[in-house]
Protein backbone atom coordinates (compact mmCIF):
# COMPACT_ATOMS: atom_id res chain seq x y z
CA UNK A 1 0.00 0.00 0.00
CA UNK A 2 1.35 3.56 -0.80
CA UNK A 3 1.61 6.09 1.85
CA UNK A 4 -1.60 8.08 0.19
CA UNK A 5 -3.33 4.73 0.53
CA UNK A 6 -2.56 4.18 4.39
CA UNK A 7 -3.91 7.94 5.13
CA UNK A 8 -6.92 7.20 2.50
CA UNK A 9 -8.14 4.58 4.46
CA UNK A 10 -8.28 6.44 7.64
CA UNK A 11 -10.01 9.24 6.21
CA UNK A 12 -12.39 6.73 4.10
CA UNK A 13 -13.15 5.41 8.26
CA UNK A 14 -13.55 9.02 9.43
CA UNK A 15 -16.28 10.04 6.55
CA UNK A 16 -17.93 6.07 6.76
CA UNK A 17 -18.43 7.12 10.12
CA UNK A 18 -20.86 10.00 9.42
CA UNK A 19 -22.42 8.05 6.68
CA UNK A 20 -20.45 9.35 3.51
CA UNK A 21 -19.11 6.93 0.94
CA UNK A 22 -15.49 8.58 -0.25
CA UNK A 23 -15.47 5.59 -2.99
CA UNK A 24 -18.77 6.73 -4.19
CA UNK A 25 -17.53 10.18 -4.30
CA UNK A 26 -14.34 10.32 -6.05
CA UNK A 27 -16.51 7.98 -8.80
CA UNK A 28 -18.78 10.36 -8.93
CA UNK A 29 -16.61 13.52 -8.76
CA UNK A 30 -14.39 12.00 -11.84
CA UNK A 31 -17.58 11.88 -14.23
CA UNK A 32 -18.60 15.54 -13.51
CA UNK A 33 -16.56 17.69 -16.70
CA UNK A 34 -14.92 20.46 -15.83
CA UNK A 35 -14.94 22.86 -18.89
CA UNK A 36 -11.35 24.60 -18.96
CA UNK A 37 -10.99 28.04 -20.94
CA UNK A 38 -7.92 27.89 -23.07
CA UNK A 39 -7.24 32.32 -23.13
CA UNK A 40 -5.26 31.76 -19.54
CA UNK A 41 -2.44 30.29 -21.35
CA UNK A 42 -1.37 33.70 -23.55
CA UNK A 43 -3.70 36.38 -21.70
CA UNK A 44 -5.93 36.01 -24.10
CA UNK A 45 -4.34 36.77 -27.08
CA UNK A 46 -5.72 34.24 -29.63
CA UNK A 47 -4.14 33.39 -33.15
CA UNK A 48 -6.30 35.90 -35.10
CA UNK A 49 -4.17 39.14 -34.66
CA UNK A 50 -2.02 38.63 -31.40
CA UNK A 51 -0.15 41.49 -31.60
CA UNK A 52 -3.65 43.67 -30.97
CA UNK A 53 -4.43 44.30 -27.22
CA UNK A 54 -7.61 43.04 -25.27
CA UNK A 55 -10.61 45.55 -25.78
CA UNK A 56 -14.19 45.48 -24.43
CA UNK A 57 -13.00 46.41 -20.80
CA UNK A 58 -11.61 43.15 -19.77
CA UNK A 59 -7.59 43.16 -19.11
CA UNK A 60 -4.53 40.91 -18.13
CA UNK A 61 -2.36 42.65 -15.68
CA UNK A 62 0.88 41.08 -14.04
CA UNK A 63 4.33 40.47 -15.85
CA UNK A 64 5.24 36.90 -15.82
CA UNK A 65 7.24 36.38 -18.67
CA UNK A 66 5.94 33.37 -19.48
CA UNK A 67 2.88 33.65 -22.23
CA UNK A 68 2.93 31.79 -24.90
CA UNK A 69 4.61 33.51 -27.63
CA UNK A 70 4.12 31.50 -30.25
CA UNK A 71 0.96 28.99 -31.65
CA UNK A 72 3.33 26.05 -30.92
CA UNK A 73 4.41 27.34 -27.07
CA UNK A 74 0.68 27.89 -26.73
CA UNK A 75 -0.67 24.34 -27.92
CA UNK A 76 2.55 22.76 -25.63
CA UNK A 77 1.90 24.81 -22.52
CA UNK A 78 -2.04 23.60 -22.80
CA UNK A 79 -1.34 20.17 -23.10
CA UNK A 80 0.46 20.24 -19.79
CA UNK A 81 -1.76 22.05 -17.83
CA UNK A 82 -4.06 20.28 -18.72
CA UNK A 83 -2.77 16.78 -17.87
CA UNK A 84 -2.00 18.16 -14.32
CA UNK A 85 -5.72 18.43 -14.30
CA UNK A 86 -7.59 14.80 -13.07
CA UNK A 87 -10.66 14.13 -14.21
CA UNK A 88 -13.12 14.14 -17.30
CA UNK A 89 -12.45 17.63 -18.82
CA UNK A 90 -13.74 19.49 -21.73
CA UNK A 91 -11.74 22.31 -23.46
CA UNK A 92 -13.17 26.19 -24.10
CA UNK A 93 -12.44 27.70 -27.24
CA UNK A 94 -12.63 31.30 -28.56
CA UNK A 95 -13.13 32.10 -32.24
CA UNK A 96 -10.00 34.03 -32.02
CA UNK A 97 -7.96 30.46 -31.63
CA UNK A 98 -8.59 29.94 -35.20
CA UNK A 99 -6.02 28.32 -37.95
CA UNK A 100 -6.44 30.70 -40.90
CA UNK A 101 -5.05 28.38 -43.11
CA UNK A 102 -2.54 30.99 -44.46
CA UNK A 103 -4.39 34.05 -44.97
CA UNK A 104 -6.50 36.40 -42.51
CA UNK A 105 -9.63 35.61 -41.99
CA UNK A 106 -12.03 37.89 -40.49
CA UNK A 107 -14.65 37.17 -37.66
CA UNK A 108 -17.96 37.03 -40.22
CA UNK A 109 -16.12 34.83 -42.35
CA UNK A 110 -14.69 32.42 -39.93
CA UNK A 111 -15.70 28.68 -40.89
CA UNK A 112 -15.19 24.80 -39.28
CA UNK A 113 -12.40 23.84 -41.37
CA UNK A 114 -10.46 26.95 -39.49
CA UNK A 115 -11.10 25.03 -36.22
CA UNK A 116 -10.76 21.27 -37.54
CA UNK A 117 -7.15 21.16 -35.52
CA UNK A 118 -9.08 21.54 -32.21
CA UNK A 119 -11.24 18.37 -32.94
CA UNK A 120 -8.05 16.51 -33.63
CA UNK A 121 -6.69 17.71 -30.62
CA UNK A 122 -9.86 17.02 -28.68
CA UNK A 123 -9.57 13.48 -29.79
CA UNK A 124 -5.93 12.94 -28.91
CA UNK A 125 -6.47 14.48 -25.63
CA UNK A 126 -10.01 12.90 -25.02
CA UNK A 127 -11.50 15.67 -24.29
CA UNK A 128 -14.76 17.53 -25.14
CA UNK A 129 -15.19 21.26 -26.30
CA UNK A 130 -17.07 24.71 -25.35
CA UNK A 131 -16.94 27.37 -28.34
CA UNK A 132 -16.71 31.40 -27.32
CA UNK A 133 -17.68 33.74 -30.46
CA UNK A 134 -14.73 36.42 -30.28
CA UNK A 135 -16.79 39.71 -29.60
CA UNK A 136 -14.19 42.37 -28.87
CA UNK A 137 -10.61 42.77 -29.40
CA UNK A 138 -11.49 44.03 -32.76
CA UNK A 139 -12.39 47.61 -34.77
CA UNK A 140 -15.48 46.78 -35.39
CA UNK A 141 -16.00 46.48 -31.22
CA UNK A 142 -14.00 49.83 -30.63
CA UNK A 143 -17.40 51.65 -30.06
CA UNK A 144 -18.23 49.17 -27.15
CA UNK A 145 -21.51 48.20 -28.89
CA UNK A 146 -21.76 44.97 -30.69
CA UNK A 147 -24.97 43.12 -31.41
CA UNK A 148 -26.68 46.40 -29.48
CA UNK A 149 -25.41 48.94 -32.12
CA UNK A 150 -27.37 51.82 -33.48
CA UNK A 151 -25.22 51.13 -36.87
CA UNK A 152 -26.67 48.47 -38.93
CA UNK A 153 -23.41 47.59 -40.92
CA UNK A 154 -21.53 46.80 -37.55
CA UNK A 155 -24.81 45.33 -35.97
CA UNK A 156 -25.17 42.73 -39.22
CA UNK A 157 -21.06 42.14 -38.92
CA UNK A 158 -21.53 40.97 -35.72
CA UNK A 159 -24.85 38.95 -35.67
CA UNK A 160 -23.01 36.95 -38.80
CA UNK A 161 -19.78 35.78 -36.02
CA UNK A 162 -22.79 34.67 -33.76
CA UNK A 163 -24.52 32.70 -36.33
CA UNK A 164 -21.10 31.31 -37.75
CA UNK A 165 -19.85 30.40 -34.25
CA UNK A 166 -22.97 28.79 -33.55
CA UNK A 167 -22.50 26.60 -36.69
CA UNK A 168 -19.17 25.88 -35.60
CA UNK A 169 -19.88 24.85 -32.34
CA UNK A 170 -22.45 22.70 -33.48
CA UNK A 171 -19.57 20.91 -35.82
CA UNK A 172 -17.27 20.64 -32.80
CA UNK A 173 -20.20 19.32 -30.60
CA UNK A 174 -20.73 17.00 -33.81
CA UNK A 175 -17.62 15.59 -34.17
CA UNK A 176 -16.88 14.97 -30.87
CA UNK A 177 -20.22 13.34 -30.16
CA UNK A 178 -21.07 15.63 -26.99
CA UNK A 179 -22.95 19.01 -26.86
CA UNK A 180 -20.52 21.85 -27.45
CA UNK A 181 -21.81 25.15 -25.71
CA UNK A 182 -21.80 27.94 -27.40
CA UNK A 183 -21.42 31.29 -24.65
CA UNK A 184 -21.61 34.23 -25.84
CA UNK A 185 -20.49 37.54 -24.32
CA UNK A 186 -20.63 41.08 -25.48
CA UNK A 187 -18.76 44.29 -24.01
CA UNK A 188 -21.80 46.26 -25.04
CA UNK A 189 -22.58 49.47 -22.85
CA UNK A 190 -21.97 52.87 -21.99
CA UNK A 191 -19.45 54.66 -19.82
CA UNK A 192 -21.32 57.17 -18.36
CA UNK A 193 -24.62 58.27 -17.36
CA UNK A 194 -27.55 56.53 -19.92
CA UNK A 195 -30.81 58.27 -20.84
CA UNK A 196 -32.60 55.12 -22.85
CA UNK A 197 -31.37 52.29 -21.57
CA UNK A 198 -34.06 50.38 -23.68
CA UNK A 199 -33.24 50.74 -27.25
CA UNK A 200 -30.01 48.60 -27.12
CA UNK A 201 -31.86 46.16 -25.15
CA UNK A 202 -34.10 45.74 -28.16
CA UNK A 203 -32.02 45.48 -30.67
CA UNK A 204 -30.13 42.90 -28.40
CA UNK A 205 -33.24 40.43 -28.12
CA UNK A 206 -33.60 40.88 -31.79
CA UNK A 207 -30.14 40.00 -32.60
CA UNK A 208 -30.30 37.15 -30.26
CA UNK A 209 -33.37 36.10 -31.81
CA UNK A 210 -31.41 36.42 -35.17
CA UNK A 211 -28.34 34.44 -33.90
CA UNK A 212 -30.49 31.27 -32.78
CA UNK A 213 -32.63 31.24 -35.79
CA UNK A 214 -31.29 28.72 -37.47
CA UNK A 215 -32.07 24.93 -35.51
CA UNK A 216 -28.73 23.16 -34.63
CA UNK A 217 -28.53 19.76 -32.72
CA UNK A 218 -25.07 19.73 -31.39
CA UNK A 219 -24.99 23.12 -30.22
CA UNK A 220 -26.65 24.70 -26.66
CA UNK A 221 -26.29 28.84 -26.32
CA UNK A 222 -25.16 30.42 -23.21
CA UNK A 223 -25.71 34.40 -22.87
CA UNK A 224 -23.46 35.49 -20.20
CA UNK A 225 -24.27 38.80 -18.18
CA UNK A 226 -22.35 41.30 -16.58
CA UNK A 227 -22.54 44.36 -14.33
CA UNK A 228 -20.08 46.92 -16.08
CA UNK A 229 -16.86 46.72 -17.70
CA UNK A 230 -13.70 49.16 -18.00
CA UNK A 231 -14.95 52.05 -19.95
CA UNK A 232 -18.20 50.68 -19.75
CA UNK A 233 -19.02 51.49 -16.04
CA UNK A 234 -22.71 53.06 -16.31
CA UNK A 235 -24.74 51.26 -18.52
CA UNK A 236 -24.34 47.08 -19.45
CA UNK A 237 -27.30 45.95 -22.08
CA UNK A 238 -26.19 42.28 -21.22
CA UNK A 239 -27.76 42.56 -17.65
CA UNK A 240 -28.09 39.36 -15.62
CA UNK A 241 -32.19 40.54 -15.89
CA UNK A 242 -31.95 40.84 -19.27
CA UNK A 243 -30.80 37.51 -20.45
CA UNK A 244 -32.32 35.74 -17.52
CA UNK A 245 -35.69 37.05 -19.20
CA UNK A 246 -34.61 36.13 -22.64
CA UNK A 247 -33.50 32.73 -21.61
CA UNK A 248 -36.82 31.90 -19.65
CA UNK A 249 -38.76 32.59 -22.86
CA UNK A 250 -36.65 30.76 -24.96
CA UNK A 251 -36.14 27.17 -24.59
CA UNK A 252 -33.30 26.67 -27.02
CA UNK A 253 -30.63 28.92 -24.44
CA UNK A 254 -29.77 29.44 -20.98
CA UNK A 255 -27.85 32.53 -19.12
CA UNK A 256 -23.92 31.73 -17.66
CA UNK A 257 -23.08 33.91 -14.80
CA UNK A 258 -19.36 34.68 -14.58
CA UNK A 259 -18.66 34.87 -10.28
CA UNK A 260 -16.89 37.95 -10.82
CA UNK A 261 -20.34 39.81 -13.08
CA UNK A 262 -21.87 40.82 -10.20
CA UNK A 263 -22.27 42.91 -6.62
CA UNK A 264 -19.17 42.08 -4.27
CA UNK A 265 -21.78 40.56 -1.58
CA UNK A 266 -23.65 38.97 -3.94
CA UNK A 267 -23.08 35.17 -4.48
CA UNK A 268 -23.89 33.06 -7.61
CA UNK A 269 -24.28 30.05 -5.43
CA UNK A 270 -27.69 31.22 -3.84
CA UNK A 271 -29.21 31.95 -7.56
CA UNK A 272 -28.61 28.44 -8.86
CA UNK A 273 -31.77 26.34 -7.38
CA UNK A 274 -33.62 29.51 -8.62
CA UNK A 275 -32.87 28.49 -12.23
CA UNK A 276 -33.29 24.17 -11.57
CA UNK A 277 -36.87 24.75 -10.13
CA UNK A 278 -37.68 25.76 -13.18
CA UNK A 279 -35.88 23.07 -15.16
CA UNK A 280 -32.93 25.87 -16.72
CA UNK A 281 -29.90 24.58 -17.27
CA UNK A 282 -26.76 27.21 -16.10
CA UNK A 283 -23.55 28.07 -17.57
CA UNK A 284 -21.18 28.92 -15.37
CA UNK A 285 -17.76 30.79 -15.24
CA UNK A 286 -15.87 30.46 -12.28
CA UNK A 287 -13.78 33.07 -11.42
CA UNK A 288 -12.42 35.30 -8.66
CA UNK A 289 -13.32 38.45 -8.41
CA UNK A 290 -10.70 40.35 -5.54
CA UNK A 291 -12.57 43.34 -5.02
CA UNK A 292 -14.09 44.11 -8.60
CA UNK A 293 -14.24 41.75 -11.82
CA UNK A 294 -10.52 41.00 -11.31
CA UNK A 295 -10.07 37.59 -13.11
CA UNK A 296 -7.89 36.47 -10.20
CA UNK A 297 -6.98 32.90 -10.49
CA UNK A 298 -9.91 30.17 -8.67
CA UNK A 299 -8.70 28.88 -5.37
CA UNK A 300 -10.52 26.82 -2.35
CA UNK A 301 -12.42 29.68 -1.09
CA UNK A 302 -15.55 29.68 0.25
CA UNK A 303 -17.97 30.60 -2.87
CA UNK A 304 -16.41 28.01 -4.54
CA UNK A 305 -17.08 25.52 -1.77
CA UNK A 306 -20.55 27.26 -1.33
CA UNK A 307 -21.15 26.71 -5.43
CA UNK A 308 -20.29 23.42 -5.75
CA UNK A 309 -22.19 22.27 -2.48
CA UNK A 310 -25.33 23.67 -4.16
CA UNK A 311 -24.40 21.51 -6.76
CA UNK A 312 -24.42 18.40 -5.11
CA UNK A 313 -26.86 18.94 -2.67
CA UNK A 314 -29.29 19.20 -5.38
CA UNK A 315 -27.96 16.62 -8.06
CA UNK A 316 -27.32 19.54 -10.49
CA UNK A 317 -24.24 17.71 -12.14
CA UNK A 318 -25.67 17.65 -15.74
CA UNK A 319 -27.67 21.26 -15.72
CA UNK A 320 -25.36 23.19 -13.93
CA UNK A 321 -21.76 23.34 -16.70
CA UNK A 322 -19.64 23.95 -14.89
CA UNK A 323 -16.58 26.09 -17.21
CA UNK A 324 -13.51 28.67 -15.59
CA UNK A 325 -12.78 32.19 -16.73
CA UNK A 326 -9.95 34.00 -15.52
CA UNK A 327 -6.66 35.36 -16.68
CA UNK A 328 -3.58 36.25 -14.16
CA UNK A 329 -0.10 37.66 -15.75
CA UNK A 330 1.49 37.90 -12.58
CA UNK A 331 1.98 34.10 -12.88
CA UNK A 332 3.63 31.62 -14.66
CA UNK A 333 0.73 30.95 -17.12
CA UNK A 334 0.79 27.03 -17.15
CA UNK A 335 0.67 26.63 -13.43
CA UNK A 336 -2.25 29.45 -13.42
CA UNK A 337 -4.25 27.37 -16.19
CA UNK A 338 -3.88 24.24 -13.93
CA UNK A 339 -4.50 25.30 -10.74
CA UNK A 340 -8.07 26.65 -11.39
CA UNK A 341 -10.00 23.55 -12.34
CA UNK A 342 -7.99 21.83 -9.51
CA UNK A 343 -9.35 23.73 -7.11
CA UNK A 344 -12.99 23.46 -8.56
CA UNK A 345 -12.40 19.82 -8.24
CA UNK A 346 -10.96 19.68 -4.76
CA UNK A 347 -14.77 22.19 -3.97
CA UNK A 348 -16.31 19.26 -5.94
CA UNK A 349 -15.41 16.42 -3.63
CA UNK A 350 -15.20 18.77 -0.53
CA UNK A 351 -19.00 19.27 -1.68
CA UNK A 352 -19.71 15.10 -2.34
CA UNK A 353 -18.14 14.58 0.76
CA UNK A 354 -21.04 16.70 2.77
CA UNK A 355 -23.10 14.13 4.72
CA UNK A 356 -26.29 16.31 3.10
CA UNK A 357 -29.47 14.52 4.54
CA UNK A 358 -28.23 14.46 7.95
CA UNK A 359 -27.81 18.49 7.66
CA UNK A 360 -30.91 18.97 5.96
CA UNK A 361 -33.08 16.53 8.58
CA UNK A 362 -31.77 19.01 11.44
CA UNK A 363 -32.91 21.91 9.58
CA UNK A 364 -36.48 20.25 8.54
CA UNK A 365 -36.93 20.02 12.06
CA UNK A 366 -35.89 23.03 12.86
CA UNK A 367 -33.06 22.37 15.07
CA UNK A 368 -31.28 25.24 14.03
CA UNK A 369 -27.95 24.81 16.66
CA UNK A 370 -27.34 21.09 15.57
CA UNK A 371 -27.31 22.09 11.86
CA UNK A 372 -24.54 25.09 12.16
CA UNK A 373 -23.01 22.99 14.39
CA UNK A 374 -22.36 19.65 12.48
CA UNK A 375 -22.09 22.08 9.51
CA UNK A 376 -18.84 23.50 10.83
CA UNK A 377 -17.51 20.03 12.09
CA UNK A 378 -17.60 18.92 8.41
CA UNK A 379 -15.21 21.70 7.54
CA UNK A 380 -12.38 19.87 9.65
CA UNK A 381 -13.18 15.94 8.35
CA UNK A 382 -9.66 14.85 6.27
CA UNK A 383 -10.95 15.68 2.79
CA UNK A 384 -7.55 16.13 1.83
CA UNK A 385 -6.50 13.09 2.35
CA UNK A 386 -9.27 11.81 -0.04
CA UNK A 387 -8.40 14.26 -2.70
CA UNK A 388 -4.75 12.71 -2.50
CA UNK A 389 -5.80 9.36 -3.15
CA UNK A 390 -7.99 11.19 -6.79
CA UNK A 391 -4.88 12.09 -7.77
CA UNK A 392 -3.29 9.43 -7.45
CA UNK A 393 -5.65 7.31 -8.66
CA UNK A 394 -5.99 9.24 -11.78
CA UNK A 395 -2.27 9.03 -12.14
CA UNK A 396 -2.08 13.20 -11.63
CA UNK A 397 0.21 14.84 -9.43
CA UNK A 398 -0.73 15.32 -6.03
CA UNK A 399 0.69 18.56 -4.13
CA UNK A 400 3.83 18.54 -5.76
CA UNK A 401 2.12 19.41 -9.30
CA UNK A 402 3.29 22.31 -9.65
CA UNK A 403 6.80 21.46 -9.82
CA UNK A 404 5.84 19.83 -12.95
CA UNK A 405 5.65 23.10 -14.61
CA UNK A 406 8.95 23.88 -14.30
CA UNK A 407 10.42 20.42 -15.39
C1 LIG B 1 -15.76 39.05 -19.76
C2 LIG B 1 -16.40 37.72 -19.66
C3 LIG B 1 -16.04 36.76 -20.73
C4 LIG B 1 -14.62 36.80 -21.10
C5 LIG B 1 -14.21 35.71 -22.02
C6 LIG B 1 -12.87 35.94 -22.56
O1 LIG B 1 -16.02 39.84 -18.69
O2 LIG B 1 -16.12 37.17 -18.42
O3 LIG B 1 -16.37 35.47 -20.34
O4 LIG B 1 -13.84 36.74 -19.98
O5 LIG B 1 -15.14 35.54 -23.01
ZN1 LIG C 1 -16.76 35.07 -18.12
Amino acid sequence: MSKTELRYQVAKDVFAEVGVDTDAAMDLLDRIPISIHCWQIDDLSGFEAPERGLSGGIQATGSDPSKAKTKEEFMRNLTKALSLVPGKKKLALHAIYLDNLGAFVDRDAIEPKHFAFWVDYAKEHGLGLDFNPTYFSHKNADSNFTLSSFDPSIRAFWIEHGKRCRRISDYLGRQLGQVCIDNHWIPDGYKDYTVDKLAHRELLADSMDRIMEEKLDCTVDSWESKLFGLGIESYTVGSHEFYMNYAMKHDNCMVCMDMGHFHPTEQISAKLTAFSVFGKDVMLHVSRPVRWDSDHVVILDDELKEVMLEIARHRLFDTVHIGTDYFDGSINRIAAQALGPRSIKKALLYALLEPTERLAAYEKAGDFTRRLAYCEEMKALPFGLVWDMYCERCGVAGRDWVERVFQ
